[in-house]
This record gives structure tokens, C-alpha cells and sequence, in this order.
């Protein structure tokens, strides 16, 4: 690359970019300081093809939310509702007709997140996935994030270890990356101060690897989070995965205001969420994914954060929440077709893969 080019605070960290070397932490704040998006995209374009070459990633999935009771009262949320304001709980039968909707055989994965419901029994999660397992055997369940085990296990009053083993029993066959939100002290007790600490939720990540089950990891970003924080955050998350090998992929989540607690703030900007991906990209040095995640920054933004960064575009998804009750004005679901048609014109191959980022190859699976 011609450091002619760049921005001059950029050329001392694309020559240790190119040469494979980690950054650190000032590093970090740098990338997330440059006006010099071009070259940062560049960089982490480069990277991203090192680890990915020219494959855009999709799944066909499904998102189930089966209650948004909550207890927790996070700032940034507009899903939850606190016991008796009006939220809904999905009987079990009505969890597996919802799962059914538009279900054909091409879903490979059912995406299972919801509030901290204060009344379901333990029984109750564990019913869900065996029963989701016993209605559609082949469909992989990426089911409850950090937040949620914590809960389960003090409501069951297990062991987080046994926690983590009854539902794997039961069919969880992986953990999705949401509830990291921002693990800095500071920035976590404005906008979610009753969740488990940014420690916590990293301690239960090692335990879910530690079983042998892979996850996935979020960071919420556009609220009053610093740049500090952000590179805090992902220095965290390169630590344990430097430990445990058990993340998949890294989601940056764009914060939608509407409808919270939050809502006078601006929200991100499509700098920004092109910026969370490059960076994120470029220091999470042994991830071998990082996901655009359309949902939240537009099919469009998703779609040139492939040459920024991002390798995947999450899935289908067919019936999103959480943020759409945040406000969000993207579709709340997508055709293979579509997705395909995005990732063609960003100039990458698309592949539909499994959770695990296994080809799915069609005819096979038809
Ligand atoms: O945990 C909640 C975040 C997460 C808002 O693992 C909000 O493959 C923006 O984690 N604005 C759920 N974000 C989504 C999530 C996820 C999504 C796609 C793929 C994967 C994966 C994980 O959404 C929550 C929270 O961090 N969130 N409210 C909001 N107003």
C-alpha cells in the first residue's frame, strides 16, 4: 500500500498490519480517531481477505424471541417490558408454531434470544429446545446469550458448568453474541447498570467454550460509549479468544435510539458503522469472522461493509424484534435471493454456510 496515500498516523500501523503484528490499544483509539476511512477500510479489507479470500457468508435463519418480559431495564432497550407492563410470553406450543412460520427445509438455524423472564421455570428452556429439536432435527439452535445463562442458572440454582450442560442436553447446540453490550465500567452503569459486569458475561463465554461449544460476540456502539471503551471492549475479547479458540464471529451492533430510554441520542452514522467493522477487523486479530449485520445498518451499508471488513452478512432472519421495536426501519427479514443479489455486487462470492461456517451445499440439503 503507498504510504503516500494514507494519512501519516496510519503508516507506522499498516506496515505492522501487513507484517501480521497485533495492535494495541493506542493503536486502536488511532483507528477509531482517523479521518482517514479510505486507507482503514483498505487495511481491513486486507485482512479480511487473508482470513476469508473472496467468500460473503449468509445463512438461512430464523430468529425466535419466546418472551420480551424482562427484568433487567437496560437503557438502550425498546424489546423489553417489566413483569405486568404489557409484554407477551409465548406458550411452548406457540414457540414451535412461531419457529414453523415460513419454516422450509433450506433453515439451517434458529436464532433463540428473549428477555429475563422472572416467573418461567428452568423446565420451561429446556422444553423449548427439546421440543424445537424433536419438531426439526436438522436445524441448529444458537440459543440464549451470557445474560440469559447467568439468569437461568441462579433461577434454576445450578452450577453455570451444569447450567450450560442441561441445556446442551437438551438441544442448545451453540450461544449467540448478544448482552456484551459494553464491558467498561463506566459506559455499562449508565445504560444497563442492573446486568451482569462486562466480566461476567466474559467469564460465562469461557465456560460455554470450556464445554465445547462455540458463541459469538457483540458490541453495542453510538451511545455514550468512549473510543477508549470500544478498543477496551475488543482487547477483552482478543484475550479470551487468545485462551479458548471458541468465537466464531464478531457482530458490531449499531445502537437504534427509538423508543428507549435513550432516544435523545443521535444513534450511529454510516461512517461509523463502517468504522466499527474495519476496526473491529483489524484488532480482533485471531477472529475469523466479523458479520455486517444488515438488520441494524441497512442492507446497503451491510453491503459495502464486505470490503471493509466484514466477510458475513448474518442471515435471512425473517422476523426481527429487537431492534425494530427500537426503530429500526430495515426490512424485518430477507430472500436468499436478495442477499445473494447484495453480496454478488459487492464483488464477493456468496456462500451459504451453517452456523459453524460449513458450506451448506443446496442439493444436498434439499
Ligand atoms: O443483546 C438491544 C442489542 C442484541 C438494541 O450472535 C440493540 O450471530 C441496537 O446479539 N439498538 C441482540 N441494538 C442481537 C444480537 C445478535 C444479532 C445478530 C446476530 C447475532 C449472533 C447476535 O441487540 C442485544 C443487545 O446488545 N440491542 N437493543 C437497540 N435499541
Amino acid at each position: 500500500m503507498d504510504s503516500r496515500l494514507m494519512s501519516p498516523e496510519l503508516v507506522e500501523i499498516a506496515a505492522k498490519v501487513l507484517e501480521g503484528q497485533r495492535l494495541n490499544l493506542e493503536e486502536g483509539i488511532t483507528l477509531y480517531k482517523t479521518p482517514d476511512l479510505h486507507t482503514l477500510g483498505r487495511l481491513a479489507n486486507w485482512v479480511r481477505e487473508k482470513w476469508n479470500g473472496n467468500a460473503g457468508y449468509f445463512n438461512i435463519n430464523r430468529h425466535l424471541n419466546p418472551t420480551n418480559v424482562c427484568v433487567v431495564d437496560c437503557k438502550f432497550c425498546g424489546f423489553a417490558r417489566k413483569p405486568g407492563k404489557g409484554g407477551y410470553t409465548m406458550s411452548l406450543e406457540e414457540a414451535y408454531h412461531h419457529a414453523s412460520l415460513g419454516y422450509s427445509e433450506a433453515v439451517t438455524e434458529f436464532h433463540i434470544v428473549g428477555g429475563l423472564h422472572p416467573y418461567l421455570p428452568f423446565s420451561y428452556f429446556t422444553d423449548l429446545l427439546s421440543g424445537l429439536k424433536q419438531r426439526f432435527p436438522k436445524v441448529h439452535l444458537k440459543a440464549f446469550t451470557m445474560v440469559e445463562l447467568d439468569f437461568l442458572s441462579r433461577r434454576a440454582k445450578l452450577s453455570i458448568e451444569d447450567t450450560i450442560r442441561s441445556l446442551r442436553e437438551a438441544g442448545m447446540d451453540s450461544c449467540p453474541g448478544g448482552g456484551a453490550e459494553i464491558f467498561a465500567e463506566r459506559a455499562r452503569s449508565i445504560i444497563c447498570d442492573h446486568k451482569v459486569s462486562g466480566d461476567r458475561w466474559l467469564e460465562i463465554a469461557r465456560k460455554v467454550h470450556q464445554a465445547g461449544l462455540k458463541s459469538n460476540a457483540t458490541m453495542l456502539y453510538g451511545h455514550v460509549e468512549t473510543v477508549e471503551e470500544r478498543v477496551d471492549h475488543l482487547i477483552r475479547l482478543r484475550q479470551l479468544q487468545d485462551e479458548t479458540k471458541g468465537f466464531q464471529c464478531f457482530i458490531p451492533l449499531a445502537f437504534h435510539p427509538a423508543n428507549t430510554a435513550l432516544s435523545h441520542l443521535p444513534g450511529p452514522t454510516a461512517m461509523l458503522d463502517l468504522r466499527m467493522i474495519s476496526v473491529a477487523r483489524l484488532i480482533l486479530d485471531n477472529f475469523p469472522h466479523i458479520k455486517a449485520y444488515w438488520i441494524m445498518i441497512s442492507p446497503k451499508t451491510a453491503q459495502i461493509g464486505l470490503n471493509f471488513g466484514a466477510d458475513d452478512l448474518d442471515g435471512t432472519v425473517v422476523e426481527e424484534k429487537i431492534v425494530h421495536m427500537a426503530g429500526a426501519q430495515t426490512p424485518v427479514g430477507m430472500t436468499r435471493s436478495e442477499i445473494e443479489h447484495l453480496i454478488r455486487e459487492a464483488g464477493r462470492e456468496p456462500i451459504e454456510r451453517d452456523t459453524l461456517y460449513r458450506p451448506v451445499h443446496r442439493a444436498e440439503a434439499a
